[in-house]
């Protein structure tokens, strides 16, 4: 029997010792999961807590720099300088957030170039609300009350993520969403306030386009979201699809008083029992579409990503180049 161990053995013992190691390892980890401890890029993690975070967090830097592009439209159009001005910073900013998650999905494995390739070749998704028209300037104050206040909604419990490096790339990312959000609200109260008819119609009508895509934006119902159970779980995602959507919901309504805007929602009303909104269905068929492929501007934000990233191949061909010669410098030296 031992001669029998022997030949048949090793690899197979190998495989056992390695996944005695690996339950200890694993036990480990959910029990500092389950203290609250913060998960550091080269603590040991399962796998499929990592590929989770790089799903999620390649996905939230496509959609930062997917997102430049709806706004980047009306840079040429803005109607004054200071908005011109501001609009221009946001939109840099936009670029940085997208720059600091690339980041954090490295430090799990993963590099910027293979995740740029999945986006190009329509394999990562990114938010859907960036597959819709800005038809309008009020698009852009739209865009930075709700999208980016929806965005801060999801993000700020992002802030207490167990994975660090994702963590401390959201306490930066709030903070800019936040003015984000400010501005996007000042260009509409001015227009509402001081602004004509026709310019307060125009923020009625963006309203009307973007709310129900703004409440999609927090992902389907919890029922159906495949990766929330395992992801609460582990203290990446610290607070529900639907119960983010409805905190978003609570705090928009009183918002929009101030504005003076409706929300294009019959069926929303205070609910004095549940102690929120209630509010009416949501068109996930719509929703599904957009995340399949099929909005009003997949392809072309698609197009408009692959486009830059094959026109801006001689700058990163001159970077590597100069890196090739300062390096070359050094060793003469
Ligand atoms: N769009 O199981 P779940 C911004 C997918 S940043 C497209 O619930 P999960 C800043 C989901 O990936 C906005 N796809 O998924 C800005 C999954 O498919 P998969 C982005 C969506 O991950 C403002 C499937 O559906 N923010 O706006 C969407 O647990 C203005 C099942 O869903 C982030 O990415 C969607 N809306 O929860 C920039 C925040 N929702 O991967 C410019 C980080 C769901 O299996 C201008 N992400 N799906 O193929 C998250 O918090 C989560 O990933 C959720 C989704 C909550 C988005």
């Amino acid at each position: 029997m031992y001669t029998q161990a022997m030949d048949t053995g090793p690899k197979e013992e190998r495989k056992a010792v390695r996944s005695a190691e690996e339950a200890q390892l694993e036990e480990r980890f959910e029990a500092r999961i389950d203290e609250g401890a913060f998960i550091e890029a080269k603590d040991w993690m399962p796998e499929h807590y990592r590929k989770t975070l790089v799903r999620q967090i390649s996905q939230h830097a496509h959609s930062e720099i997917v997102g430049m592009l709806p706004e980047g439209n009306w840079v040429t159009r803005a109607p004054t300088l200071k908005r011109k001005a501001i609009l221009l910073a946001k939109i840099q900013d936009e670029g940085g957030h997208g720059l600091y998650l690339y980041a954090a999905a490295e430090t799990l494995g993963t590099s910027r170039d293979q995740m740029i390739a999945a986006l190009h070749g329509g394999r990562a998704k990114y938010s859907s609300i960036f597959n819709y028209p800005t038809l309008s300037w009020a698009d852009i104050g739209v865009i930075g009350w709700l999208v980016d206040g929806a965005a801060i909604m999801n993000q700020v419990p992002l802030t207490r993520c167990s994975y660090a490096p994702y963590a401390r790339a959201m306490v930066r990312i709030c903070r800019e969403e936040s003015f984000h959000q400010r501005q996007g609200f000042d260009a509409l109260l001015v227009m509402m306030r001081d602004g004509t008819d026709a310019q307060r119609e125009m923020v009625q009508d963006a309203v009307n386009r973007w709310w129900w895509p703004s409440l999609m934006m927090f992902g389907p119902p919890d029922g159906e979201s495949t990766h929330s159970t395992q992801s609460m779980r582990w203290g990446i995602k610290r607070i529900s699809n639907d119960d983010l959507r409805q905190k978003f919901v609570d705090a928009t309504v009183e918002q929009a008083k101030v504005l003076g805007v409706t929300m294009p929602d019959p069926l929303l009303k205070w609910n004095a029992e549940r102690g929120h909104h209630d509010f009416g269905p949501i068109a996930w068929d719509e929703f599904w579409q957009v995340v399949g492929g099929h909005g009003p501007c997949n392809k072309e934000r698609l197009a408009a990503r692959v486009k830059a990233w094959e026109d801006g191949a001689w700058v990163r061909e001159a970077a590597m180049a100069h890196a090739r010669k300062q390096a070359l410098k050094e060793q003469a030296a």
